[in-house]
């Protein structure tokens, strides 16, 4: 029997997420919108960057590209979801662990992981569990773990094509379109609570982050964000479409070559939803989902990773002596600042060992250039080699945690403790999570073994 590659099943799986999230929150609709006006614009206004994403094989991915986050509350559910995200070809890749934001939660990115499989549709969920154990109060953590023990967040139907899927290595195009219509239930929105609106509150009082995750039936996406290539331009023009964004954006500040990854987001909206109670239902209001844009950059190794954390500490550090009264103005200055000993252009990052690159053979072998590994200057001069910046496919936990608090309601500062504890969430997980410098490292490595060996053999790629 044929199957249905898993590239195409998450294409499928990511367009009819982005249709139910339309519907459910039609701001993300005008935002989807603004992102696709700016990017045209862009792409239009500059035929270099258009060239050079053209030949890189970004552009068709740009106008599918999202990434949603969910919250999770068992081990199990963490379990199921990533056998329901491995049928669409995911995989979890990098451990974060929020608890140093005072957050008590620990998430990974469930995420195609091939330079072809990205280049198809690069879809990614931000996935994080709850840390019960982090609760002070004893009572209520086993009260929120019976709770939870009850629900199923995967139906029965998802379940068994999931098991199909295992055994047969794949589903064919029948049970592919079955499963994703199971698997969006998942992640609907249900405005009726589970528990009464007495046992929400003192949920939030532990942490919103917990009632909104133990009083619901299931884990609602949250957000869905398409990628800009110019969120300042996105982020200015918001307000102008009825969206009012979050004071500053997170990450890099803005630059010639852009690295990693930059977000803002719009606060999360008042939602009505209904508790059950002693005679029918209560009414009640509850803030959890939100918009969110990003802007991607190229991937730092971990020595340019190391020099951005030390950058944006300075620029944090800096902005909070000088707060009184610069508001967002001055923590730009501050960022600015603080990175402008960051290099700024792709062949000094390169050189330097600071972002990681993938090589193509893009003309023919220059008479007297030899296509090995120590020519690699002189091929990419001549023009016979091109270095493409790989995309950072990730995320900040920095900058995820400023997403986070800017979207729970209140600026609510738990603290937690530092308390990492990726054993717990790998056991919950059922398998170790990919480390994300390891594949780009590879995809550089492979790369540039290609692109020599095809220079070698006369067999150029066009662009
Ligand atoms: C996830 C927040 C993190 C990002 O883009 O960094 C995130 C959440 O609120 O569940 O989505
Ligand atoms: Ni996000």
């Amino acid at each position: 029997m044929t199957h249905l590659p898993a590239d195409e099943i998450r294409s499928l799986f990511s367009r009819a997420m982005s249709d139910m999230y339309r519907k459910e929150v039609p701001q993300y609709g005008t935002l989807i919108e603004l992102v696709r006006d700016v990017n045209r614009e862009m792409l239009a206004a500059d035929s270099d960057l258009r060239a050079r994403m053209d030949s890189a094989g970004e552009i068709a991915r740009l106008d599918v590209e999202r990434h949603g986050a969910i919250r999770l509350g068992t081990a199990s559910e963490l379990f199921n979801i990533r056998r329901m995200f491995a049928v669409m070809g995911m995989s979890p890749v990098g451990y974060y662990d929020l608890s140093v934001a005072g957050l008590p939660v620990h998430s990974t990115a469930f995420r195609p992981v091939s330079t072809e499989a990205l280049q198809i549709n690069p879809f990614r969920v931000f996935t994080s569990l709850i840390r019960l154990e982090l609760l002070e109060d004893r009572a209520l953590a086993a009260e929120a773990e019976e709770i939870l023990s009850r629900r199923k967040i995967v139906t029965d139907d998802c379940l068994a094509l999931i098991e199909k899927a295992e055994a047969q290595g794949g589903l064919g195009a029948s049970d592919a379109e079955a499963f994703v219509a199971q698997a969006l239930e998942t992640f609907r929105w249900h405005s009726e609570a589970t528990v009464p609106a007495e046992t929400y509150e003192r949920l939030c009082a532990a942490h919103r982050l917990i009632a909104d995750v133990v009083s619901f039936r299931g884990p609602h996406i949250n957000h869905l964000t398409p990628r800009t290539l110019d969120i300042d331009a996105v982020q200015k023009q918001m307000p102008e479409r009825g969206i009012a964004p979050k004071a500053v954006i997170e990450g890099p500040p803005r630059r010639r070559a852009d690295i990693l990854l930059r977000q803002t987001s719009f606060k999360a909206l008042e939602e009505r939803i209904l508790f059950p109670a002693e005679t029918g239902t209560e009414e009640g209001t509850h803030t959890a989902r939100f918009g969110e844009i990003e802007q991607r950059g190229v991937a730092l190794t971990p020595a340019g990773r190391e020099l951005y954390d030390r950058c944006l500490a300075e620029a944090r550090a800096a902005a909070a002596v000088g707060a009184s009264g610069e508001g967002a103005g001055g923590y730009v200055a501050a960022l600015d600042a603080a990175f402008e000993s960051f290099p700024d252009d792709h062949d000094s990052l390169r050189r330097d060992g600071l972002a990681f690159y993938r090589y193509r053979a893009a003309a023919p072998l220059p008479a007297g250039l030899q296509a090995s590994p120590e020519a690699v200057e002189q091929l990419l001069a001549s023009g016979a080699l091109v270095a493409d910046p790989q995309v950072y496919e990730d995320f900040l936990p920095v900058s995820a945690a400023g997403i986070f608090q800017s979207n729970l309601g209140t600026d609510e500062q738990s603290n937690f403790g530092e308390s990492a504890n990726r054993e717990v969430f790998e056991a919950a997980l059922g398998r170790e999570v990919v480390s994300e410098m390891a594949l780009y490292e590879e995809i550089e490595r492979e790369s540039l073994t290609q692109a020599l060996a095809a220079l070698a053999a006369g067999e150029v790629t066009p662009a």
